[in-house]
């Protein structure tokens, strides 16, 4: 096999990108013949996740049975990209426990301004409104990490630019 298995876990607020540079960072590793699975809220709080929401113990639970998964996946020998807005320290923390060595972190540090800015769903006016309860960055907490391996803020960045500093760093670990 062309490859170590790993889990390339993004972490940060709701519309700072992680799902699109997973996406776009997974494109990239399948060109040079990886095997890779991306989950992300469409494909795992759509299904497996499907009976959680957003308290903190349904986040703390979504965010457990991910890591779960994801070794499982790292068992098999794939190269995995998780993009959720993790927004717990000790349950990113229990998430490489679980994980093991095989465990990447990347920060997609975009500030809240930033991301509320996009407000690409309109998610943060209905969080200001009060119509969505317990928001991460706005009614419920975000706690950045304090040792990413690899941090990127995609404010003023393309697409492209963003994915070249996360693989950059990332070639090292691959
Ligand atoms: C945060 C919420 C919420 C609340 C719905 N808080 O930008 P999106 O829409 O597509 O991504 C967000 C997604 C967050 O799910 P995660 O599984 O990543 O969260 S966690 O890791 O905290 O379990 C957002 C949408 O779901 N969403 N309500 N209250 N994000």
């Amino acid at each position: 096999l062309n490859q170590k298995a790993r889990t390339i876990w993004f972490t940060g607020l709701s519309g700072s990108g992680k799902s699109t540079l997973a996406n776009e960072i997974e494109k990239r590793l399948v060109a040079m013949g990886k095997h890779t699975m991306l989950l992300d809220g469409d494909n795992v709080r759509m299904g497996l996740n499907n009976n959680l929401g957003f308290s903190d113990e349904d986040r703390v639970e979504n965010i457990r049975r991910i890591a779960e998964t994801a070794k499982l996946m790292n068992d098999a020998g794939l190269i995995v990209l998780t993009a959720f807005i993790s927004p717990f320290r000790k349950d990113r923390r229990n998430a490489n426990k679980i994980i093991g060595e095989d465990y990447i972190e990347v920060f997609v540090s975009t500030p809240l301004e930033e991301c509320e800015k996009r407000d690409i769903k309109g998610l943060y006016k209905k969080a200001r409104d009060g119509v969505i309860k317990e928001f991460t960055g706005i009614s419920s907490p975000y706690e950045k990490p304090e040792n990413p391996s690899i941090t990127v803020d995609t404010t003023n960045r393309s697409l492209d630019e963003s994915v070249d500093i996360v693989m950059k760093q990332l070639e090292k670990f691959l």
